[in-house]
């Protein structure tokens, strides 16, 4: 592999650690611990991980020697900077533990336990990728471990492999199905442990106990580089609106941290449409008001940060699409009837004869692009995909229908717009002096739960806004962060997502600012990452992590 000076220098950088894990390790035990809500029914779904303790890691005075084992390591769903770490910093733990310990690396996500394909990590390997971003050194994919029968084949491969425990590096999603297969494996009597460790760019799993996701650092870090590097290029033509929608799925903490970064003109925060039950054309009002305003003053220019999932969270789109949904559902009569339909035209209206008359009206009010947008692109489960659809470009586009109105009225008023997506940019920067140490910490912590017996833990860096040196390690029982939801027609246990809340600091900090940020141009460039240089500046956490852990 051929390398930039940048990757041969950053290579020799040596993760900061939390204090605690420097020398011999003894553990703490708390209490038992409950789920966040529904915890009878958590407790039936659980019998042998409910109610575990949460474990802490502290500085010990006895040297305690472990047997070798093997492990195995998966990486599952959407890319996020400091995997590489993870997986360093628990082979790094696991050879501190025992240099006979060796560490396996399941290939393309979770199906590579599934299909018994893997490789070796040697330190030949794992130096390769120390620092670096992206998933490559095993790859990952976004295979679910939902059935039995899946568990039944990782049974077979650990039992080959002699691997006595599976870490998984996932999102909310993959590590409830990790806290699933812990529980699976301990009732069969398997003998193997399971151990998740908190991954996405998304920043929504996050709670009492786990403070950040990984990867949430550099991704935030990188979009809003390049939104500062564009406000500066909206500032200087004085032209342009830009609209960037930003990933996150259905949260909208990338939005708002890069907001709190660079100050943009509008952010819109999806849980915020969701809770005042906005509606699209206030949403465009909103947003051409400061248009206007802007042009009155000579600023004829703009950024407007656009959450991935805003469109879900409008209340009468959120209807439009549920009915599409049933509309154009897999082998029902409307769906054959609309698929036998010829033009777009024809296609248009049938849905809206079809439609509720509320849901007609907003289907027709859409621009043709984007309502064909909604019919088209659906997922293995019949749902609108709706990250694909360009609500940037929707917005603009009503935006301009608006001001038209308002022109013919006789208002005078400049706007003129480019549309942006920042999402895959950000998902595998080389990780930021957090993120990576923030992950080695946790690989490190996860071979640590592993050699003491734990199974159906994340592992935990808490205190992460002291300096890594005072970071307080540990595990935490991923049934205690369980509640129950409906997925695909079924309750379900799952990890509670932590969706923006509207009265955490984060949001009202930035609720204070944002009509000031709206009219006057405050844009702030935060410039690229640095990984050299005063810590104030290469260690600095994210604004949310600062604004939800000091200011409590
Ligand atoms: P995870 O939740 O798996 O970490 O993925 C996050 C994410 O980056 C979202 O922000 C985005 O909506 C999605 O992945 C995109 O998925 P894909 O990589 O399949 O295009």
């Amino acid at each position: 592999m051929i390398k930039s000076v940048f990757q041969i220098e950053r290579a020799k950088y040596a993760p900061k650690m939390p204090k605690a894990l420097a020398g011999s390790v003894q553990v703490i035990e708390g209490g038992k611990t409950n789920s966040v809500a529904d915890q009878e029914e958590i407790k039936k779904f659980f019998p042998g991980t409910y109610g575990m303790p949460i474990i802490t890691f502290e500085e010990g005075a006895v040297e305690t020697s472990y047997p070798s084992l093997n492990v195995g390591v998966i990486l599952s769903g959407g890319q996020a900077p400091g995997g590489h770490n993870v997986i360093s910093g628990l082979f790094d733990g696991l050879k501190k533990l025992n240099l006979s310990n060796k560490l396996f690396g399941f290939l393309g996500g979770p199906a590579g336990l599934v299909n018994h394909q893997y490789l070796e990590l040697t330190s030949d390997i794992i130096d390769e990728y120390r620092n670096t971003g992206g998933f490559d050194i095993i790859g990952s994919g976004r295979t679910k471990l939902e059935e039995t029968a899946q568990f039944d084949k990782g049974i077979k491969i650990c039992k080959q492999l002699e691997i006595k425990a599976i870490v998984v590096i996932g999102g909310d999603d993959s590590n409830t199905n990790a806290c699933v297969l812990a529980e699976y494996y301990l009732q069969k009597n398997t003998g193997i442990q399971v151990i998740g460790c908190p991954k996405t760019i998304d920043g929504d799993l996050k709670n009492e106990m786990i403070e950040a996701s990984f990867g949430f650092d550099t991704a935030c870090k990188t979009y809003s580089e390049l939104i500062g590097n564009i406000m500066r290029d909206a500032n200087s033509a004085k032209k342009y609106w830009h609209f960037i929608k930003l990933m996150g799925r259905s949260a909208s903490h990338i939005g708002l941290e890069c907001a709190l970064q660079s100050h943009p003109n509008v952010c819109l925060i999806s849980e915020e449409v969701a809770e005042k039950k906005q509606t699209l054309e206030q949403i465009v009002n909103e947003i051409t008001d400061i248009v206007v305003k802007r042009s009155q003053n000579e600023e004829t220019f703009g950024v407007a940060l656009i959450p991935e999932g805003l469109i879900e969270f409008i209340p009468e789109i959120k209807t439009l699409i549920d009915e599409l949904n049933e509309l154009l559902a897999e082998g029902t009569t409307s769906a054959e009837k609309f698929q036998s339909l010829g033009s777009n035209t024809e296609k248009r209206d049938y849905i809206i004869d079809t439609l509720s008359s509320q849901s007609s009206k907003v289907f027709a009010s859409l621009p043709n692009g984007i309502s064909r947008q909604l019919t088209l692109d659906r997922d293995p489960h019949g749902n609108v995909q709706v990250s694909r659809i360009e609500t940037e470009r929707l917005l603009i586009e009503m935006v301009e229908k608006r001001l038209a109105e308002l022109r013919r009225n006789g208002l005078k008023v400049k706007f003129s717009a480019q549309n942006h997506f920042f999402g895959y940019e950000g998902r595998c920067a080389a990780p930021s002096n957090f993120d990576s140490d923030y992950c080695y910490s946790l690989g490190f912590v996860a071979s640590l739960l592993i050699a003491n017996g734990k199974t159906g833990y994340l592992a935990s860096i808490r205190n992460t806004i002291a300096p890594a040196s005072e970071w307080i390690p540990g595990g935490v029982p991923i049934t205690m962060m369980m509640n129950m939801e409906r997925r695909s027609g079924e309750m379900k246990p799952v990890i509670q997502k932590a969706l923006v809340r509207l009265d955490g600091a984060p949001f009202t900090e930035f609720a204070e600012k944002r009509e000031e940020w709206a009219i006057e141009t405050s844009f702030v460039y935060p410039g690229p990452i640095q990984y050299w240089g005063p810590s104030a500046v290469s260690d600095a956490t994210t604004k949310t992590l600062q604004l939800e852990k000091v200011k409590k």
